[in-house]
């Protein structure tokens, strides 16, 4: 399985102009520095397709990208960005929040991205907690696993998937390295259905 098209088509600032149309989103959310924008690139064969930014101006938006002409894959703000305010970091909290609660996107899958070597954070709790309550399917993806020897990532993915539950999935990756990309793929992509466009479907959910 294989992205051949990626592109960006818009920013939204706030809970107004959702992309909003047959297509399915595609989520993605994790704490900022988890490497959510490597895994988006990384995911779509572009190395610049999000730009891997420090500002956190440019983390306040909710950017779609239209994949192969049958879904969005939506990156949304990072969450716990250092240098901005307590005030600020709770609106962007909340924005993320409502993304999911509203019932406004219609969301095929969210991916949760979590530092391997970190494991799960109290915002990664709260997401899973509200994911699970709204019955959003998702996945879990621990990044970064080129940091870790082999015993350490075995035993941090151990502790990851014992306190998700063994109905979550969780996919370890490199999105330095390209480790872990195609079971990824395939797991994004699992259950989604998309309605408008059943030979697409037909395609990416291919092997
Ligand atoms: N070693 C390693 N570094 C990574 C990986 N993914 C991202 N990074 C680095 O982590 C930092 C944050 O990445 P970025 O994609 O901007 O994170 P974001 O804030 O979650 O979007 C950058 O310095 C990346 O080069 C990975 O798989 N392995
Ligand atoms: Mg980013």
């Amino acid at each position: 399985m294989n992205i051949t098209n990626a592109k960006f088509i818009r920013g939204v600032v706030g809970s107004h102009n959702l992309l909003v149309d047959e297509k399915p989103h595609i989520a993605f959310i994790g704490r900022s520095n988890v490497g959510k924008s490597s895994v988006i690139n990384m995911l779509v064969n572009q190395r610049k397709l999000v730009k891997s930014s420090s500002t956190p101006g440019k983390t306040q938006q909710i950017n779609f990208f239209l994949i192969d002409e049958c879904c969005y894959f939506v990156d949304l703000p990072g969450y716990g960005y250092a240098k901005i305010s307590r005030k600020r970091r709770e609106k962007l909290r909340k924005l993320i929040l409502w993304y999911f609660v509203s019932g406004e996107a219609p969301i095929g899958k969210a991916c949760l991205i979590v530092d391997a070597k970190a494991g799960l954070r109290d915002f990664d709790r709260e997401m899973m907690g509200v994911l699970t309550e709204y019955d959003i399917p998702f996945v879990v993806i621990a990044n970064k696993i080129d940091k870790l020897n082999q015993k350490n990532l075995h035993r941090s993915l151990v502790s990851i998937q014992e306190e998700i539950g063994d109905w979550v999935e969780v996919f370890p990756i490199s999105a330095k390295s390209g480790n872990g990309k195609e079971k990824l793929l395939k797991g994004i992509f699992r259950g989604v259905s998309f309605p408008e466009v059943e030979e697409m479907d037909d395609e990416i959910v291919r092997d």
